[in-house]
């Protein structure tokens, strides 16, 4: 006896994470990079940067900490003036893939369209942890599955990427990064010191590597930032969450 397709597409489905479907900026949606149909298709041109990450799944080590599996700039950019907002929604997520959630930029320096992902130096620009009793991923999830990113106010005026992660902290530590080209217009002079995408996270972070279904007890939480490993801090510091 077979069973149905649909248990099928429903059980893999169910296994799936999560990916950036939207991107919301002063009014204007920008289509995010959807890994589950776009990869099969003539896939239009974005602001999202493509991947191959079909599986929705999870990064930790290498080049593909850049911008997920594959990642590819989008030949579009979104703007937004500096200070302002962008909304990013995913898909869905799953609320036992708990933990922080990161948003870095990097400059361009040039046209975001045709930048060398290993060349981008990134800058962390807020970050929330765990706050009150409940992981960024709680957040998200009740904001429904959206996040606010404020761009700083102060930064130069031009190309960068906007790099948008959930870190999910059960066994090895997940990152689950998302990328976005953004024409940031307005701002001041800041141009802050980056980190190439590769030396984001060494691997070795104690924060990192713990699994929270065993519990939280081995940690000490009166600052939840120095918990989820990151080592510099954010820019500008008042974004500090
Ligand atoms: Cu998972």
């Amino acid at each position: 006896m077979a069973f149905p397709a649909t248990v099928f597409a429903l059980a893999s489905f169910a296994a799936g994470h999560g990916f950036v479907k939207n991107i919301f900026i002063n009014g204007q949606d920008y289509g995010g990079y959807l890994v589950d149909v776009y990869p099969w298709t003539d896939a239009p041109d974005l602001i999202a940067w493509s991947t191959t990450a079909t599986d929705t799944g999870y990064v930790d080590t290498g080049h593909d900490v850049i911008c997920h599996k594959g990642g590819a700039p989008g030949a579009l950019s979104g703007e937004v003036v500096a200070g302002g907002i962008v909304t990013i929604t995913w898909n869905q997520w799953l609320s036992d893939h708990k933990g922080p959630v990161i948003n870095y930029l990097a400059s361009c320096k040039g046209d975001c369209a045709s930048v060398d992902p290993n060349v981008l130096e990134f800058f962390k620009i807020s970050e929330m942890g765990y706050v009150d009793g409940g992981w960024a991923t709680d957040t998200l999830i009740a904001q429904g599955n959206s996040w606010d990113v404020e761009i700083p106010a102060d930064i130069k005026q031009g190309g960068y990427v906007l790099r948008h992660e959930i870190i999910a902290l059960h066994g090895a530590f997940q990152l689950y990064p998302q990328c976005v080209n953004l024409q940031v217009i307005g701002g001041g002079s800041a141009n802050p010191a980056g980190t190439l995408g590769v030396k984001l996270y060494t691997g070795d972070e104690p924060g990192l590597n713990t699994n929270i279904w065993n519990g939280l007890q081995d940690f000490e939480f009166d600052n939840a930032s120095d918990f989820y490993m990151v080592h510099w801090s954010c820019w500008p510091t008042t974004n500090f969450k």
